[in-house]
């Protein structure tokens, strides 16, 4: 059987809806087999009905606590025996014992450079620090808040007249064609996560491997 993928998400989705049409191709290794969310009204949930994919919600602001929230959501997750976890635009903060359940299992897509600008607010911050270079990174989840082993990046050349929203469009459009690529190499068995980090065909991965920006 195709390894079973569940998408999180909490807003537009416009990278499950990538991934939505990467699956979609006949020779693609992998399901899409539920979108989960915990936001009610976002936007993913409705791409993911268009596409016919079975979507759960659990809103975190009815959980009293973070650790009763990842209970309940990982008890819905579990329910799809996923062999992926692909957090996408995915918003709270997972507990260790969420991460735990989920080790080598469980990607997330961050909009910079990583190790640089963990965190929120990334395209502000790497326009604040005057950088010229700046871009979307692909990690394993792990209990150290984006800090998880990185397994490929994607560079966008940051322009003086760049403001905040301007560069999410252009790492967007990165993000869009990186995370498939990401997720069929999961999907072929490639990706796995060792002591030694990510490995890709077995062999540890001694630095992600890398996009490079346009004109770099
Ligand atoms: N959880 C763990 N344990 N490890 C990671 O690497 C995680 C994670 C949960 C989410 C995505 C991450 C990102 O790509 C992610 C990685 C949300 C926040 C945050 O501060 C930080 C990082 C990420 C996602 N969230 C606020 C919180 O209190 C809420 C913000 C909101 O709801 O808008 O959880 O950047
Ligand atoms: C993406 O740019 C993703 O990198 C970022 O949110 C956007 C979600 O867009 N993720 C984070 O900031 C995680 N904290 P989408 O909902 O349209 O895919």
């Amino acid at each position: 059987m195709e390894p079973r993928i569940v998408v999180l998400a909490s807003g537009s989705g416009t990278n499950l809806q990538a991934l939505i049409e990467a699956t979609r191709e006949r020779d693609f290794p992998g399901q899409i087999v539920a979108v989960g969310c915990n936001r009610p009204q976002a936007f993913a949930l409705e791409r993911a009905r268009q596409a016919g994919i079975e979507t759960f919600t659990v809103d975190h602001t009815e959980y009293p606590s973070r650790a009763e929230f990842d209970a309940a959501f990982s008890a819905e997750i579990e329910r799809h025996s996923p062999d992926l976890v692909v957090l996408a635009g995915f918003m709270r903060i997972l507990t260790p014992e969420f991460v735990r359940a989920f080790h080598g299992t469980m990607l997330n897509i961050h909009p910079s450079l990583l190790p640089k600008y963990t965190g929120l607010n990334t395209h502000r911050r790497a326009l604040e620090a005057g950088d010229s270079l700046h871009g979307v990174s692909i990690h394993f989840v792990t209990e150290d808040l984006d800090g998880g082993p990185v397994i490929a990046q994607a560079q966008v050349d940051i322009s003086a007249d760049d403001t905040p929203d301007s560069l999410a469009e252009k790492v967007q459009q990165m993000e869009h064609v990186l995370y498939p690529i990401v997720v069929r190499w999961f999907c072929e068995g490639r990706l796995t996560l060792s002591e030694d980090g990510a490995c890709f065909d077995g062999l540890p991965m001694t630095t992600p491997m890398v996009l490079p920006a346009n004109d770099a």
